[in-house]
């Protein structure tokens, strides 16, 4: 090449988003390709990103947000302008208000255009409208941009409370071509985005003062706990208090839920009795009543003085008292605190929870065990949610490296109660909104980051959000394996249409629909299992094989209980 060939040699913004997002480590992009990325996601591929194409643009978003949970980089979901930005703004939201990281890239139209409200193809203020459901939101106009866009949303997505980020470009950034040498001067590879946040010293000893003089002590860990990656920081931690813990829904497995100190089976007597609350990634929401009420046993929370004290650990300085006082905030990141506390523990001689406290939570909680496991040894027919899950249970015990998606009403809350997980950042579910539709976006990602095996246990109703992807899950050959718990309807499949006419009651699906025969039509394997035998042979099968697999379980339409165990929060039902 010659000296002045290489001088006016360009690089155009297609090859500077994909030079940028590889420097920052990106491997994955979830996508639905079209007007004005379809070259993008072609380029991508050809330049050795692994570009996974969805039917709908929210499952690549909820793709995006799994693959954010479980490896702290920030997924990347890439969506065509208006309509398929509108699909992807759930996940995006959704990733925000979890605290998991995310990017969702959209193309959009011609600025110029849209601004006069000219009508361009798919015009809309994309920018404008993610704003509100988004940590941060940006849009590149110009090629030389293209570096310095990506590196901050990337820094926006991981750094403190970790969240969704808007990324706009238009369709005329791609072509724009520059000198090839300034544009790749102009990438940025994102130093320590997501830096060490160090507990002053004043929070961690008001923290230990709390826990030394409490009669009886918890810890509830949370999902910003599984998210931080300081696994053996938050067992060494646990380990040398001695307090029971209780772990939130997708902390599960952080400790093994088989623990000595685990109190999930005795959660209303905990919650209820302890006088000091450590929180660890988990926020007082409607998930914990908030902090008060009856689940709390009715007493009032104070900062000082009598009523039970919190402890928060937490990366958002502004977490603290959102819900009720909290007499201690640790404000720094899990693996940090979690290490200054358990240094203090030891060099103040903490001594561990009294018998006295200790003997009531865990006799409480063995009996609860005891009487679970009586009746997940019943064998009713039609099988039932316990009956059924006790197969999932002894899958997840044989392989804990599972990694489990769970959604649904029902099948959602007996799951989480009876299966057991052992380790970190391997249970995935409905989450801080309770949402329907993350089941097939979350197996594609879990089995695309992490390559083991997953299991989805799905309600009928909630994998009917999602179902077409079962294509994606055939067509990329993922070794997931979909349990539908199918009762004909959401909650149950037996209400009746109160008005006596034709319809079905708007809860009530076609009655035994063949789930399975949706996997076959994409070369998948799908399976009916009406007893636990049958579908303990047909998970076996299908763990060996690796292979797309759905089977759908027939549970008794009877067995459900409306809106699960959240009926208290339907005013109708709690009623009936
Ligand atoms: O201590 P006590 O005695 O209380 O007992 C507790 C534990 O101690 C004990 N336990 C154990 N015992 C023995 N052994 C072990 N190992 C053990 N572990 C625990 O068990 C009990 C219960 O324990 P748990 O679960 O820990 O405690 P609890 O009190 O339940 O916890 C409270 C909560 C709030 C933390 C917990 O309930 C929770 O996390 N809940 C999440 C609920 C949730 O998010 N639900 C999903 C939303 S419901 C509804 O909105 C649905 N929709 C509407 C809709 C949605 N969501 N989204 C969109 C986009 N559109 C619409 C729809 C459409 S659900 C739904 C579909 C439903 O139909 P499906 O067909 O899909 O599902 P089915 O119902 O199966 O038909
Ligand atoms: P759960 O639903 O399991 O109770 P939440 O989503 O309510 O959990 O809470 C997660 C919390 O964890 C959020 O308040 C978030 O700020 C916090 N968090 C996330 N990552 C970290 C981290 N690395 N260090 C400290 N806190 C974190
Ligand atoms: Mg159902």
């Amino acid at each position: 090449m010659t000296t002045e060939a290489a001088t006016t040699e360009t690089i155009d913004g297609f090859q500077l988003v994909i030079d940028a997002l590889k420097l920052n480590g990106v491997k994955n992009i979830y996508c639905v390709p079209g007007i004005p990325i379809t070259d993008l996601s072609r380029k991508m591929q050809k330049e050795g990103l692994r570009v996974i194409s969805f039917r709908t643009e929210q499952h690549a978003g909820n793709a995006a947000q799994a693959e954010g949970f479980l490896t702290k980089l920030p997924g990347i979901a890439l969506t065509v302008s208006a309509p398929g930005f509108l699909n992807g703004l759930t996940a995006l939201a959704n990733a925000t208000t979890n605290c998991f990281p995310m990017i969702l890239i959209s193309g959009s139209s011609e600025r110029e255009i849209v601004d006069l409200q000219q009508g361009d193809y798919e015009e809309m203020d994309q920018l404008a409208i993610a704003k509100p459901l988004c940590k941060a939101a940006f849009r590149v106009l110009h090629a030389e941009d293209i570096g310095v866009g990506i590196a901050r949303a990337i820094r926006a997505a991981v750094s403190g409370r970790p969240g969704g980020v808007y990324l706009d470009l238009p369709a005329k950034l791609m072509p724009q071509e520059m000198p090839k040498a300034a544009g790749l001067a102009s990438l940025i590879k994102v130093v320590d985005a997501a830096p060490a946040q160090i507990p002053s010293g004043e929070s961690i000893q008001r923290a230990i003062d709390l826990l030394k003089n409490a009669k009886r002590p918890l810890i509830i860990l949370g999902k910003g706990a599984a998210y931080a990656q300081a696994d053996e920081a938050v067992k060494a931690m646990v380990e040398t208090s001695g307090i029971p813990y209780l772990p939130m829904s997708m902390a599960k497995g952080l400790l093994p839920d088989t623990h000595a100190q685990c109190a999930s089976a005795a959660r209303s007597y905990v919650l209820a009795e302890a006088d000091v609350v450590m929180l660890i990634g988990a926020r007082l929401n409607w998930l914990l009543s908030h902090g008060k009420g009856k689940t709390w046993g009715g007493k009032t929370p104070a900062s000082a003085g009598a009523g039970r004290q919190f402890i928060q650990i937490d990366i958002s300085p502004t977490e603290a008292d959102s819900n009720v006082a909290i007499a201690a905030p640790v404000v720094g990141d899990i693996g940090s605190c979690v290490a200054e506390l358990t240094k203090a523990m030891q060099a103040s001689n903490m001594a561990k929870p009294s018998a006295d406290w200790l003997g009531p939570v865990y006799e409480k909680r063995d009996t609860n065990v005891t009487k679970m496991a009586q009746t997940l040894t019943l064998n009713p027919s039609p099988m039932n949610y316990q009956s059924s899950l006790a197969v999932i249970k002894k899958t997840l015990k044989d392989f804990p490296d599972t990694i489990l998606v769970n959604e649904g009403a029902n099948a959602l809350d007996f799951t989480r109660s009876i299966v057991d997980m052992y380790k970190p950042r391997k249970r995935l579910d409905v989450g801080t909104w309770g949402i329907m539709g993350i089941g097939m976006g979350f197996s594609v990602a879990a089995a695309v980051t992490t390559g083991q095996q997953v299991l989805a246990v799905e309600g009928d109703s909630a994998f009917g959000f999602s179902g077409m992807e079962v294509e994606t899950v055939c067509r990329y050959k993922l070794p997931v394996c979909i349990v539908i718990m199918n009762n004909n309807g959401i909650y149950k499949g037996t209400d009746k249409n109160l008005s006596g006419g034709d319809d079905m009651a708007p809860t009530l699906f076609v009655k035994d629909a063949r789930y399975d025969l949706m996997m076959q039509a994409f070369g998948g394997v799908g399976v009916t299992a009406k007893t636990p035998a049958e579908l303990d042979a047909a998970i076996q099968t299908a763990f060996a094989s690796r292979l797309p697999t759905l089977i759908n379980a027939v549970i008794d339409e009877t067995a459900g209980t409306e809106s699960g165990r959240i009926t208290s929060l339907n005013p109708t039902a709690a009623k009936k």
